[in-house]
């Protein structure tokens, strides 16, 4: 069986404790108890799962002899990265007015505003289960403690990634820059995406081998290359919001009609000449096909396909030289990271 598919192997038992949490809740009806379920089912499984993977990885990494049972251990813990992953897309869907999502409808699409609450609840699932399976472990305040930091520095990245517009959705040019916009990459995606799977592996391995204490200082050092993995992630995401096949990618591209302060375009603005910012700002953030055409020839006459490969080639060259000189965990730990994200199409 592979990681994967073991780790799959492990969600219906997930769902099955919140449904056996919820029985215990006097007034919740099985009705409700039924459709928190099914959005559960619908919202938390049906990704790439790498966060959740990286977890187990991890874990794994700093605990080889871990047995079956604490590795299942390990797996729940991805999993909570998971539920928290749920949470933030349905909330991410609703303010970027996304279409689809892993293939499939966005949940607000089928629900409407009610989709605003499950992602309450997705994101109460995470503490649910952390205290069922962690409750009694040693790690159990680090563990706690690091989903609320992560997940308050996530929120803020939201709140500069909306700052890029004004009320009326208008985009604010004169904030756009690359300093700024990775301002936004390095709180709404890296800390969550990148740091919070491994520290949480890094959590529980040091945990199983009794030497929590060693903790800070393992966490201090491999932060700074998780943050530059993440930014790399975020500049993909982007580039391939325009340019991958929604088939490939499981969601359709808005960034552009959006008007967000995206890596294609900012990067586009720095090499612009006078009349291609104006043809820019005169397409960007309509809702429009045409508009949004106009936007894409604008890219494709500044190369911003070759300048991201580039780019993206530049990034991994240097993630290569940060792992190298990581010294308190396995490098490979940080090498298969990195693999999964290298020149990635989805
Ligand atoms: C990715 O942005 C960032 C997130 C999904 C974090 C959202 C944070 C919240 C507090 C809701 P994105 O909009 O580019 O992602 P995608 O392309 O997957 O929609
Ligand atoms: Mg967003
Ligand atoms: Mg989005
Ligand atoms: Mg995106």
């Amino acid at each position: 069986m592979s990681e994967r598919e073991e780790f799959m192997g492990v969600f219906d038992d997930l769902v099955e404790d919140v449904v056996k949490l919820l029985s215990k809740i006097t007034d919740v009806t099985e009705e409700a108890s039924n459709y928190i379920k099914e959005m559960m089912k619908y919202n938390v499984p049906n990704g790439k799962l790498n966060r959740g993977l990286t977890v187990v990885s991890t874990y794994l990494g700093i605990y080889p002899k871990a047995t079956k049972e604490e590795k299942r251990k390990a797996q729940i813990l991805g999993w909570c990265v998971e539920w928290l992953q749920a949470f933030l897309l349905v909330a991410d869907d609703i303010m970027d007015q996304s279409l689809t999502r892993r293939g499939q409808p966005c949940w607000y699409r089928k629900v409407g505003s009610k989709a605003l609450n499950d992602g309450f609840t997705l994101e109460n699932c995470i503490y649910q289960l952390l205290d069922l399976h962690f409750g009694s472990l040693k790690c159990y305040p680090r563990l706690f403690k690091i989903f609320i930091d992560v997940s308050f520095k996530t929120e803020l990245g939201q709140t500069l990634d909306l700052s890029s517009v004004d009320e009326n959705d208008k985009p604010i040019y004169s904030k756009f820059s690359k300093e700024f916009y990775f301002n936004i990459v390095r709180l709404k995606t890296a800390h969550y995406s990148f740091y919070l799977p491994v520290a949480l592996g890094v959590i529980l391995g040091l945990d199983s081998l009794n030497k929590l204490d060693q903790l800070d200082s393992v966490l201090e050092e491999v932060l700074p290359c998780l943050i530059k993995m993440g930014e790399i992630f975020q500049v993909q995401d982007d580039y391939l919001d325009v340019y991958a096949d929604p088939e490939t990618l499981g969601k359709i591209g808005t960034d552009i009609q959006d008007g967000k302060c995206s890596w294609p375009f900012v990067t586009a603005l720095e090499i612009a000449n006078e009349e291609q910012k104006e043809n820019l700002f005169k397409n960007y953030a309509k809702n429009d096909p045409q508009c949004i055409k106009k936007v894409k020839e604008i890219f494709k006459e500044l190369k911003i396909t070759e300048l991201f490969l580039a780019y993206e080639e530049k990034i991994f060259n240097e993630i290569t030289e940060m792992i190298n000189s990581i010294q308190s965990i396995d490098q490979q730990i940080l090498n298969y990271l990195k693999s999964k994200i290298f020149k990635r199409k989805k």
